[in-house]
């Protein structure tokens, strides 16, 4: 039998040589221009941040906003870094950042950070970020009702294969009948009560953009008041457009739900809330597909539970992540112990949600050493009632975690 100690090691050697298939961030390579952002600035300015410096703060939103972003940076670090310790997740985060680059953090000031980025390509900051991470792959989040990035996909950008495309579709869902006016700008012809052709328009425009993208599933993240099924166009939509084309394709959907869009305006990016969603229509939608796949993940703590249990009976569901506001080390660390217990070991754990390239190095260490923490007191459990516990065996879990469960999950479509 292991000892205690060896089972620890074990756990702790694969979930740092295993690399990870991120499945959902907002990262973007080189070739996306100012999508992809990275550096002291970016990562100062990461809206977490944001919403951080100016409630501890108190400055008025509008004076924060006038400023430059590196006077937004100097001054989110001044806020938070240098007026008081910097405990929060997302603080701490940057912290482990700078640590994990061999910088100082307990400098004044930004300059030797800046400094030090300014030395550095994109491209060559990628392949140090990807390997001090241990990511091998990320997928983007790829909106084509973006003008701006609509027009970086319209001359066909060069693709890095670590970086796989989602086709994020949150307007068709939510938007309508406004997004009729986008939809027709982009050669689409839909109508505000969805007659026949505007569904065989939602088609060509949604095979249109997975051929484009190479999309590896399709996305949406939906506030907690959405319902399944309703009498309402999202309702039409998912069933008349986006399922017909994911079986089509052997895509995945993803959901992402419980956002509260801009319950603080004055906020901007950092002004969205959570609410409780309803599970039942998860799994009503689940159902009521069973040839479709769905991921889902749930931003609301008091909807984990429920999704756990949706997981269990559905095949068809993966449950992953633990997302924005449920991404902190004792969330992850309830939810995830919650999920192995109901769901063994198949789910998707976590993605990092990284909008700022350098985040993938804290978000993934933090989350490596929480996950870690659980299968090491279940695989001791095990172990305690004479189960002979492996090397192999926690291999295995870890590679499903990581990856694994995902890609297989994915099947032929996301090859
Ligand atoms: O986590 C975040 O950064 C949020 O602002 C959202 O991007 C969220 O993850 C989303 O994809 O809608
Ligand atoms: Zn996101």
């Amino acid at each position: 039998m292991p000892t205690a100690e060896q089972i620890s090691g074990w756990v702790d050697d694969a979930m740092s040589a295993t690399p990870v298939f991120d499945i959902h961030t907002h990262l973007y390579p080189p070739a996306f221009g100012p999508l992809m952002l990275w550096g002291i600035d970016e990562l100062l300015t990461y809206h977490y941040l944001i919403g951080e410096s100016i409630r501890a703060s108190g400055i008025e939103y509008e004076r924060f906003w006038s400023k430059s972003r590196p006077h937004q940076a100097d001054f989110i670090w001044q806020t938070l870094f240098v007026e008081r310790p910097p405990v929060s997740e997302a603080c701490r985060g940057v912290v482990t950042v700078l640590k994990k680059l061999d910088l100082n953090p307990n400098a004044r000031g930004l300059s030797d950070f800046r400094d030090f980025f300014r030395s550095l390509t994109p491209d060559a900051y990628i392949d140090k970020v990807l390997s001090l991470s241990n990511v091998r792959t990320v997928t983007m989040t790829n909106d084509p009702f973006d003008p701006a990035e609509r027009a970086i996909w319209m001359p066909e950008p060069e693709r890095d294969p670590r970086f796989k495309a989602v086709l994020r579709i949150d307007p068709l869902l939510l938007g309508f009948p406004g997004v009729s006016a986008t939809l027709s700008s982009m050669g689409y012809t839909t109508d505000a009560d969805l007659g026949m052709r505007s569904i065989a328009e939602i088609h060509r425009f949604l095979l249109d953009w997975i051929d484009r993208m190479q999309a590896i599933y399709l996305a949406v993240s939906l506030p907690p008041t959405w319902r399944y099924p309703q009498n309402d166009i999202c309702t039409r939509v998912i069933d008349e457009a986006i399922l017909p084309v994911c079986r089509e394709r052997d895509l995945p959907f993803a959901m992402m739900i419980g956002v509260t869009r801009q319950a603080n305006p004055a906020l901007r990016l950092a002004g969205d809330s959570l609410a409780k969603a309803d599970t039942s229509s998860v799994e009503r939608l689940c159902a009521a597909h069973p040839g479709n796949k769905f991921l889902c993940t749930m931003l609301s703590r008091e909807n984990q539970h429920e999704l756990a249990v949706a997981g269990r009976l559905f095949p068809n569901l993966m449950v992953f992540g633990c997302w924005w506001y449920v991404n902190n080390p004792s969330l992850i660390e309830e939810i995830t112990r919650m999920r192995v217990e109901l769901l063994g070991p198949t789910f998707i754990p976590q993605h990092s949600d990284a909008r700022v390239l350098d985040q993938l190095i804290y978000k993934w260490d933090h989350s490596r050493q929480v996950i870690g923490k659980v299968l090491k007191d279940k695989f001791t459990d095990l172990d305690k009632s004479d189960w002979q516990v492996t090397q192999e065996q926690i291999g295995q879990v870890v590679r499903g975690f990581l990856q694994d469960n995902f890609t297989r999950f994915l099947g032929a479509g996301g090859k």
